[in-house]
């Protein structure tokens, strides 16, 4: 029963009813308050670590009344709402972002600076939660800031893993990994909820029956109870609501092993609970085969079992009913990682709750939406049956059922029992294996990909029988990025430019950006705004003397490719680049090279031989070049170990060109390509993923394009590629290819890089050899346009101006019109 005495005091009182922002001396008082109450320090013990807390703490207070403000508001208007389930998440940083949600960086600074304290260095303490691997995670949160700021009745689902993302240091040039101990020093933006908390099966069998109403039905006798426990993250809109990320936490359950308990083996039952505690570990890192990974598996099925009947527990509450829950709820899968969803809401329906199958799965099929982010065959999951059936034996059984009915449905409709095989959720040839997509295809109302590009290969090639059967539910959401954390956050100084003169409007509209091209010949802002930019290298060049030991002019173009370290996004492409630069300037032919830095980060996942091998072999061409006097005034090559948020959040502002080189129909969408272009670094890129869109708006004149298209791509493949050609017939690039093997990058070790050597010249699968000649021709014309300083000012003017479509806000605002149809709600 409500306590009405507390609801009075809470609307009435000022409690959740007050002001959004705080003035300098309230954030001055709660901050010391917290620091001597709520940590208790004395100020002479207190570190810096503890007044970030305490500072964590005084903001949280805020973003948890945003929360409540909004939860009470959708509520009352009985709302509908999404639950967006995401087995990443990479928020980065809460307290800067938080701070500009509800504008009060400069109270915050003048409040600590009476205090004697800097914020820059209260902010340097965070450590960032590293819950995802790369790009899906970061979109993830991304749509988490978009979705409160829009007042979306949103909740995100996850995994509160101990050890993220590992921590990459390099040594000797190669990458060494070591666990991630991002709650080390605790996590003050999280709230435990014990009482929200869901038992999870495992293994065991089934056994049908006739139940005691004379029903027929199915019960699950597992043998292993694992208990899900939330833990709660408020994430705050600017300006705006503030919604939840609930993260959830394998725990034992506390009767289980009373058996043991009582046998009198302690130790046994204590080893079983901390075997129900390794589920939420470790995040697994992507690029590595996942076939046969129990683990993995059950952390997929762990936390959508959570997560659905959470959905369901927040669903009844409202007083609806169960056959309602698509009119309340979509369920967003970002990816295949939550797919499993499927099958285990039709079995909550279904054996739970007793729902007959024909309207389970009509409520099922109404539910779920999916997001596509790859293309890549060995990325798209499948598990064996065999494994599966181990472990959901269940599940097994209703996705066999899915099946049969689905493929009764493609009989009927004529189809040839060899589409029936391809389109089956069940692959049958080599190992029996589940198809993931398949299952995720079916069983949602909308299936999108994350380009215009990529949704269109979607359609044409992955799921182009799904496409051919039901069109309508294949669509497109461009991605899209944070601009507030990825320029206003990141890159003050060039935010404030723009604000003074656009004014503040583009905070919640980026298409006002657009207003900045009126400046874009303006000789005065185009040197407050290179000059901005320099200031930002400087910062960053202290940033890489510090941590990779390489000191770098900052008037020199900061040439920049950060993001995962992959075969196909081609850093070895760059690398044949720099390598070719080092050869002209020792032939004494670099006099039209521009000075350059060449800057990359990224991490590789620990069994991916040859992304392993890149790394070494950027740190080794790091070696040559910036030892060698007879080009170390031209050229720097750097690379900064363990690229996070918080790093790449000093990178972007400090970029001059960001390098967009991935083999064309691969990269589905790429997200780093939009904050470079946010911040004015001009890209050179391939017609691939979102870049196709970003040239389209910042026009084909201030975009460096290169290399073969989608289909010329498939061409090549079709005409049978014969990579060696091009090594025999471009002498410049023989040379630089035969540096691999020479010894000359590797102390005299021609073994070293022999297998990137043989890779590229038997099979070359990313076609670097064939785009090699595009790209360096590219480059000459961009060092060329770096010699012309005021038409470079004007171009990266230019590409902020129109980078308006690549908010996230628009990436929600799709999504709400395409696929979740629902009423936005702003909180007061
Ligand atoms: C994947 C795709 C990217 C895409 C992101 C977000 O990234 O092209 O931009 O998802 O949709 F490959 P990773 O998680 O693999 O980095």
């Amino acid at each position: 029963t409500p306590n009405k005495k507390i609801e009075s005091y809470f609307s009435s009182n000022g409690i959740v009813s007050g002001k959004l922002g705080l003035s300098k001396d309230e954030i001055k008082d709660s901050f010391l308050e917290k620091t001597f109450y709520g940590l208790g320090r004395i100020p002479a013990l207190a570190t810096q670590n503890d007044f970030y807390t305490a500072m964590a703490f005084a903001i949280r207070d805020r973003v948890l009344r945003q929360f409540v403000r909004s939860t009470q508001q959708f509520n009352e208007k009985d709302a509908r709402g999404v639950a967006y389930l995401s087995a990443e998440y990479l928020p980065g940083p809460h307290l800067g972002n938080n701070l500009l949600s509800l504008e009060i960086i400069k109270e915050t600074r003048e409040a600590l600076a009476e205090v004697n304290l800097d914020l820059d260095e209260i902010l340097d303490q965070e450590v960032e939660p590293g819950l995802g691997n790369g790009g899906l995670g970061r979109l993830a949160s991304c749509y988490m800031d978009a979705m409160a700021t829009l007042g979306i009745p949103s909740i995100a689902y996850g995994i509160r893993y101990e050890f993220g993302i590992f921590k990459q240091e390099i040594r000797d040039g190669w990458q060494e990994e070591s666990t991630d101990k991002w709650l080390h020093y605790g996590n003050p933006w999280e709230i435990v909820r014990p009482e929200i908390a869901y038992e999870v099966h495992f293994g065991g069998k089934t056994e049908s029956g006739i139940d005691e109403k004379g029903n027929y039905s199915v019960a699950w006798n597992a043998d292993t109870v694992i208990k899900g426990v939330a833990y709660d993250t408020p994430i705050l809109g600017y300006k705006s609501n503030g919604i939840i990320m609930r993260l959830w936490k394998a725990e034992a359950i506390e009767s289980f092993d009373f058996s043991i308990y009582n046998s009198g083996d302690y130790y046994k039952a204590v080893e079983k609970k901390m075997r129900s505690e390794n589920l939420t570990k470790v995040l697994y890192p992507n690029d590595e085969n996942l076939q046969g990974k129990e683990l993995r598996l059950k952390q997929q099925y762990f936390f959508v079992c959570c997560s659905l009947k959470d959905t369901i527990r927040l669903h009844l509450l409202q007083g609806r009913k169960l056959d309602q829950l698509h009119d309340k709820f979509t369920i967003q899968l970002n990816d295949t990682h939550p797919s499993i969803a499927v099958a285990e809401l039709m079995r909550l329906l279904v054996d739970e709750h007793k729902m007959e199958w024909e309207k389970a799965w009509h409520v099922t099929r109404h539910t779920f939406a999916y997001t596509n982010h790859t293309l890549l065959p060995e990325a798209l999951e499948k598990w064996s049956i065999d494994l599966f059936g181990r472990l959901l034996p269940r599940h097994l059984e209703i996705i066999y059922e899915i099946n049969s009915r689905f493929l009764n449905e493609l009989r009927e409709l004529q189809y040839s029992a060899n589409k029936i095989a391809r389109m089956s959720l069940i692959e049958e040839s080599g190992e029996p294996s589940i198809r993931m997509a398949h299952l995720a295809t079916v069983g949602s109302f909308k299936v999108n990909g994350v380009s215009a590009l990529h949704s269109r290969l979607l359609k044409e090639q992955v799921l182009n029988d799904f496409a051919e059967l039901w069109p309508d539910k294949f669509t497109n959401v461009t991605n899209g990025i944070s601009h507030r954390r990825f320029l206003v956050v990141s890159n003050p100084a060039l935010s404030d430019l723009i604000s003074e003169k656009i004014g503040r409007d583009w905070l919640t509209d980026l298409y006002k950006l657009k207003g900045l091209e009126a400046f874009a010949e303006d000789e005065d802002f185009q040197k407050k705004w290179m000059d901005i930019k320099l200031e930002n290298k400087k910062a960053l060049s202290k940033h890489i003397e510090e941590y990779a030991g390489v000191k770098i002019d900052p008037t020199m173009m900061f040439d920049v490719q950060v993001k995962r370290i992959h075969e196909y996004k081609r850093q070895h492409l760059k690398v044949l680049h720099i390598l070719s630069l080092y050869r002209r300037i020792k032939k004494g032919e670099g006099e039209r090279i521009s000075p350059t830095a060449f800057i990359f980060a990224g991490k590789a996942a620990p069994g991916y031989f040859m992304a392993k091998r890149i790394i070494k072999l950027i740190s080794s061409v790091a070696d040559l070049v910036n030892k060698d006097p007879d080009v170390n005034g031209k050229l720097k090559v750097v690379f900064i170990p363990n690229f996070n948020v918080k790093l790449a959040q000093r990178i972007y502002p400090a970029s001059d060109l960001s390098e967009q080189i991935s083999m064309a129909g691969k990269e589905a969408s790429g997200t780093g390509n939009m904050k470079f272009a946010l911040n004015g670094a001009l890209t050179v890129g391939t017609l691939d993923g979102a870049n196709v869109e970003i040239r389209d708006e910042v026009g084909k004149e201030n975009f460096f394009l290169f290399g073969l298209t989608t289909e010329e791509v498939q061409q090549t493949r079709q005409d049978g590629y014969r990579p060696s050609e091009y090594y025999e017939q471009n002498k410049e690039l023989q040379g630089i290819l035969d540096m691999l093997i020479s010894g000359e990058l590797s102390n005299g070790d021609t073994e070293l890089f022999k297998p990137i050597f043989e890779n590229l010249l038997q099979q070359d699968p990313y076609l670097l050899l064939k785009d090699y000649q595009s790209y360096i021709d590219c480059q000459e014309e961009i060092h060329e346009a770096w010699r012309k300083p005021k038409e470079w000012a004007r171009m990266s003017i230019l590409n902020v101006a129109n980078m308006g479509k690549f908010s996230s806000d628009r990436s929600i605002q799709d999504y709400v019109e395409k696929i979740w149809n629902l009423q936005p709600i702003k909180a007061d």
